[in-house]
């Protein structure tokens, strides 16, 4: 099994590189925020859970994010294995995906790959996807601002779990997009 953590701050191209990754690997794309996007969308009781979190820029609790997690995960075995795209974003959460793993499949994550971005570019990358995604949280700056700053103060520290693990690699995220999917399949490759 190849189980992929794409980690990194809001804008810094996980979701965009996950479906190279997806592709090439036979290993389904699980984004979270997609997930919690699609139960907004069709005004789920889940999706009426997390709206309040997600228009502000904060994260959905962990208990509500690992159990759509596990449910999602019930409904789409894969023995291939993973690219999980924001998951885990705190260290909870890091802690449930190793027994999850263990769990359901006697398995563990295989590789974090963590893009690494400024935050002046994320702010201009997200900006920009505002102007067509439709997100409430890429139109407003502050908005924007306030993630990022979530990401520092609660995400950025899950790096110290993989650390421990031997599982950490960061991935410079500033190029084309082709650029930073080769060095990602390069990482991915001394796993193999
Ligand atoms: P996500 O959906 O994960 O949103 P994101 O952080 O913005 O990343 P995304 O993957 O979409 O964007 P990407 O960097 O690819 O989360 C949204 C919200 O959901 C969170 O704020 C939180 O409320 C909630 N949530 C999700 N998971 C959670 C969890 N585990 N726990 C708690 N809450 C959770 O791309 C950004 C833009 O950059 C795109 O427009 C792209 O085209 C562009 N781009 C990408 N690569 C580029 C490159 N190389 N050059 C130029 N532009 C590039």
């Amino acid at each position: 099994m190849l189980n992929i953590v794409l980690f990194g701050p809001p804008g810094s191209g996980k979701g965009t590189q996950a479906k190279f990754l997806e592709e090439k690997y036979q290993t389904p794309q699980i984004s979270t925020g997609d997930l919690f996007r699609y139960n907004l969308k069709n005004e789920t009781e889940l999706g009426a859970l997390v709206k309040s979190y997600m228009d502000k820029g904060h994260l959905v609790p962990d208990e509500v994010t690992t159990n759509m997690l596990i449910d999602h995960l019930d409904n789409n075995p894969n023995t291939n294995g993973y690219i999980f795209d924001g998951y885990p974003r705190t260290t909870a959460q890091a802690e449930a995906l190793d027994k999850i793993l263990a769990e359901k499949y006697d398995n563990e994550v295989s590789i974090t790959l963590a893009l690494v971005v400024d935050d002046e570019i994320l702010v201009e990358r997200l900006l920009e996807r505002g102007k067509t995604s439709g997100r409430a949280d890429d139109i407003d700056e502050k908005i924007i601002r306030d993630r990022i700053t979530e990401y520092y103060e609660k995400t950025a520290i899950v790096a110290e779990h993989y650390k421990k693990q031997g599982k950490w690699i960061e991935i410079d995220g500033v190029g084309s997009i082709d650029e930073i999917t080769e060095k990602l399949n390069a990482a991915i490759r001394e796993v193999l």
